[in-house]
């Protein structure tokens, strides 16, 4: 049985015309269109179908990886969980509870799970379900502007300003990636923690970058979770909290793949899109993403 709590048509990842049942998939694609806690422009909750949309567009044949990946990868999408579209009211704590058994129950199967937000502050439950299933310690990469790692923000803990630190809180190990926005209590934190992160304005400079942050990784698997303002809001202008001077698309896919390349990548996520009226970039390129992260992982799979 799967969790099953949206009522909202079910919008498949590349179309309805590509059907593969859970059973038979090796990706599942995780919708939570979730949004309580943002703070600046809303409509993250509709980042998920927005992207599954844009998806029908998109062409099978990776020029990269010189195949088409959709067809060894199996891709099912999931129903949406933790849906508050139409004003319908879940709490951050029955989010997390619902993500973390969703996630579990997708990892228990052996699939491979991308999820896709709805709000930042769903990626701790979703890292939570993984350290149910890998006792020993992993490394979250997080790609994101933002720091997140306040304690606290407008009296929530589970704020989406915050889900970083309730990550570290768990005890595992993150990379931050293109961070370029953050608070004195998170520059207070990264120095006493020796938190590695890589500044986004250090990424523009640095042609090495790539290899010293995969060098920073100190664990055989990794989490990566991608808050889509870590890309240049040019390319992404369909985020919550747009900031200037973020990753361009071919230093993140470049630096994807060097992951997936490197280490065991147990699970992504894709998160904060909020589409712009009228632009269709944000939700297209969101989509292609998730494609390549699928593409690597056939890669290294040797699917
Ligand atoms: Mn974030």
């Amino acid at each position: 049985m799967l969790l099953q709590t949206s009522t909202t048509s079910h919008v498949q990842f590349l179309g309805s015309e590509y059907q593969v049942s859970y059973e038979t998939s090796r990706v599942v694609i995780l919708p939570i269109p979730f949004e309580a806690t943002t703070t600046y422009r809303k409509g993250c909750e509709n980042g998920p179908d927005a992207l599954l949309v844009a998806s029908e567009q998109l062409d099978y044949y990776d020029d990269e990886l010189e195949r088409e990946t959709y067809l060894a990868a199996r891709i099912y999408t999931h129903s949406a969980i933790a849906d508050t579209r139409g004003s319908q009211k879940i709490s951050s704590v029955d989010m997390l509870r619902l993500t973390r058994e969703t996630v579990c129950k997708i990892v228990q199967d052996g699939k491979f799970a991308i999820a896709l937000g709805g709000e930042h502050s769903i990626t701790s439950g979703i890292v939570d379900a993984y350290r149910q299933f890998y006792p020993e310690p992993f490394t979250v990469i997080q790609i994101d502007a933002h720091g997140d790692m306040r304690h606290e923000y407008e009296g929530s803990i589970y704020n989406h300003a915050c889900v970083m630190r309730r990550i570290i809180d768990m005890g595992l190990p993150t990379l931050p990636i293109a961070i370029r926005s953050l608070c004195q209590e998170e520059a207070n934190l990264i120095k006493e923690k020796s938190i590695p992160v890589m500044w986004a304005r250090e990424i523009a400079k640095d042609p090495n970058w790539i290899d010293k942050a995969i060098s920073n990784i100190s664990t055989e698997r990794v989490f990566i979770t991608i808050d889509l303002d870590g890309i240049d809001p040019g390319s992404m202008p369909g985020v919550g909290t747009p900031e200037p001077g973020g990753l361009s698309w071919y230093a993140l896919t470049d630096f994807l793949r060097r992951v997936f390349e490197t280490h065991q990548v147990i699970g992504c996520d894709v998160m904060e899109l909020a589409p712009v009226i009228d632009s269709v970039v944000s939700q297209f390129s969101a989509a292609k993403l998730v494609y390549k992260l699928i593409g690597y992982q056939a890669l290294v799979q040797g699917w």
